[in-house]
């Protein structure tokens, strides 16, 4: 007798600058989807605690220096080494809110003046998402925010190479959401894009083909 198959689960990307709001829609978009009785799990990248991560984590608090070339290529390691763990869990039906991903990997490497396209080949191939819900925040507004500036990168010029970089890398999966908006009108919307691109998943095969 044949098994049903458990439907898929979706990856949903939330992208954005440094202080977008990012990890609180993160976590206000699992609650949603939980409330729906939606198996959902959070997943993060950089994942800080992985070999790759531990050095990924010291470079971006400045208390190591990598040439750029290298670390990029250590941030997409990073998420390669998660891919096997990540695929087993869609697989199974769950679905997972991914904060960052391959799509900040490029635009920050490319902000800091590497080639866009070579900043794309090491993450050829990834999962590709669903969804990417970007928050756009224009870069002054978000300097003005709590902890700005603690970490490489956060410095206003540097974000907005940043935000270009993502723009060019939009396609038709993106969902562009103005982030200077209150956190329950950005959630409302989030979380509405999710669970149609949740729905929609269901019926979509998992494809290894990013940027193919
Ligand atoms: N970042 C993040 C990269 O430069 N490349 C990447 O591939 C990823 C995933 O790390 N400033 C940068 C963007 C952020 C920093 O992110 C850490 P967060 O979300 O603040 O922990």
């Amino acid at each position: 007798a044949s098994q049903t198959q458990q439907p898929r689960g979706a990856l949903l990307v939330v992208e954005g600058g440094d202080r977008c709001g990012k990890t609180s829609q993160c976590t206000r978009l699992l609650d949603a989807l939980h409330a729906r009785g939606i198996d959902a799990r959070a997943v993060k990248f950089p994942d800080r605690t992985s070999e790759t991560g531990k050095l990924i984590d010291l470079y971006l608090k400045g208390a190591k220096d990598v040439d750029d070339h290298a670390v990029h290529l250590l941030f997409s390691a990073n998420r390669w080494e998660s891919m096997k763990h990540i695929r087993a869990l869609l697989e199974q039906g769950t679905t997972l809110v991914v904060d960052r991903y391959a799509f900040s990997g490029v635009a920050y490497s490319a902000a800091k003046g590497l080639d866009l396209e070579w900043c794309k080949q090491p993450d050829r191939g990834l999962l590709r998402p669903d969804l990417v819900l970007f928050l756009d925040l224009d870069p002054i507004a978000a300097a003005r925010r709590a902890g700005y500036g603690e970490e490489r990168y956060e410095r206003v010029d540097m974000q907005q190479r940043v935000r270009s970089n993502f723009m060019s890398l939009a396609d038709g999966s993106w969902k562009i959401l103005d982030a200077s908006r209150t956190v329950d009108e950005i959630a409302a919307d989030v979380s509405a894009a999710a669970i149609a691109a949740v729905e929609a998943a269901r019926s979509t095969p998992l494809c290894s083909d990013l940027w193919c």
